[in-house]
């Protein structure tokens, strides 16, 4: 990492000492126990900070590029919550998915879910929690094939910790921005993009039902839906939007061209650009669920044993003969070993991990399969396609000053909607490894 760009996350990290002590002091102040108040903080902070911090450092850096200059410091702050909410949304989708796609590690540790509970009450009382976290996951950095269980795990509590991660955003919202010509933007924006994910979560688990593996259900524009809504809006468009809101960029405005009068839309064209680099991201996450070593990637991969509609597959799809196509029907979204006729591997509970392996034989047989058809080379392919494809649509959005008005003189276009908010973002994932 460069220096600037560790100074950069320092400085935006350091807001959220103050923002996790702003929340617990609300609820402080709202009369909860101290185990409450304990275990919140447990939950803001396993969940919320440590990941790559891309999508909260885009809001800041793009309302720097849009201001065209360094944030005062009641700006940097502004910007920074804004971005540390991004990063809350992303931290309640996390811990939500993370229980739905029975995932067993998370940013190198357990996944919240398997995690080992906060030691809330007197640690020497007989737990009544049932125990069911591996021995291993219990210490980071995390082992991934332990199979004895000892600690209480912080469960379904989970799903309540989900949505007070969610819930943090719209306090944080009225905190600090109530007062602000954008505060109905900015909360309905949060609604609508959660929404919309919501919207494609349920996609993308009504096409890979557990036990019902039936691959002509799976196309790359099913994928693209699913992507469009799952990932991009609340990756990409969100935080860009929210600088946009921040600096108060009008939705529309008309300017005098020589053709005559033009209505510009700064949102929509952003959007334009974000969702396909958002359609890339997504690509990433799906070819790096089975290739990258969990170590790096920091999380195992499920999509393979969860049936999911991932790129891989569909690309895979496209790409293999009728033979090839029979291994992928016998073996795809099933834990275990179906081909050897191991008992109850088609019906058994999914709970990656707690036998060993993840996804045993028929994974296996998968992964053989991609790397027979030579996924790594057409995905390699593709990142160098999008790639060029992404800087050419960057490159056609007209630039301030690049639109004439009809005596010549330069037209603030999209007031400021610089190329550099978009390559800005496209730098940070190309050729990401995890
Ligand atoms: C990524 O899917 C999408 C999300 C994390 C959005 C979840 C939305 C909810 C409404 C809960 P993924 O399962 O491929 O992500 P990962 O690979 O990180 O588990
Ligand atoms: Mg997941
Ligand atoms: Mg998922
Ligand atoms: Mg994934």
């Amino acid at each position: 990492m460069s220096s600037d760009k560790a100074a950069r996350r320092a400085k935006f990290e350091a807001v959220f000492d103050d923002i996790r002590e702003e929340l617990v002091d609300h609820c402080k102040k709202e009369g909860l126990p101290t185990e409450a108040l304990e275990w919140y903080r447990k939950n803001l902070d396993y969940n919320v900070p440590g990941g790559k911090l891309n999508r909260g450092i885009s809001v800041v850096d793009t309302a720097e590029i849009l201001k065209g200059r360094s944030l005062t410091e009641e700006e940097y702050v502004k910007a920074a919550v804004l971005g540390w909410c991004v990063e809350l949304l992303q931290a309640y989708f996390l811990v939500a998915d993370d229980i739905m796609d029975a995932s067993i590690t998370r940013r190198s540790q357990p996944c919240w879910y398997l995690s080992p509970a906060p030691a809330v009450t007197n640690p020497s009382a007989t737990p009544v929690v049932p125990s069911t976290v591996p021995a291993s996951l219990a210490n980071e950095p995390v082992s991934i094939t332990s199979s004895s269980f000892k600690h209480p795990s912080v469960g379904m509590v989970a799903i309540n910790d989900a949505f007070m991660l969610g819930s943090a955003i719209f306090h944080l919202l009225k905190v600090h921005f109530r007062s602000q010509p954008c505060y109905i933007d900015l909360v309905e924006l949060f609604h609508d993009i959660t929404y919309k994910t919501e919207m494609g979560q349920l996609v993308d688990l009504v096409t890979a039902p557990e036990g019902v593996v039936d691959l002509a259900r799976f196309s790359l524009e099913r994928h693209r839906l699913i992507v469009t809504y799952k990932t991009a809006y609340y990756s990409f468009h969100l935080p860009v939007a929210l600088a946009m809101y921040m600096c108060n960029i009008p939705e529309a405005y008309t300017v005098q061209l020589p053709e005559g009068t033009k209505t510009l839309k700064p949102y929509d064209l952003a959007l334009s650009i974000l969702i396909p680099l958002g359609e890339y991201f997504q690509v990433q996450d799906d070819f790096l669920d089975f290739s990258a070593p969990p170590e790096i990637l920091g999380k195992i991969g499920t999509d393979i044993v969860d049936n999911k509609c991932s790129w891989c597959v569909n690309t895979v799809m496209g790409l293999c003969t009728p033979e090839q196509r029979l291994i992928l029907d016998r073996n795809y979204g099933r834990k275990g070993d179906i081909e050897a006729g191991a008992e109850g591997a088609d019906t058994e509970k999914k709970a990656h991990g707690q036998d060993g392996e993840a996804g045993g034989l028929c994974e296996k047989r998968i992964k053989e399969l991609y790397e027979a058809v030579g996924l790594r080379k057409v995905y390699a392919e593709y990142e160098a396609g999008v790639y060029k494809r992404l800087n050419e649509l960057i490159g056609s959005i007209p630039e301030e000053g690049e639109i004439v008005d009809e005596k010549g003189q330069k037209v603030e276009a999209h007031r400021g909607l610089k190329r550099q908010v978009f390559t800005s973002f496209l730098e940070k994932i190309y050729g990401r490894s995890k």
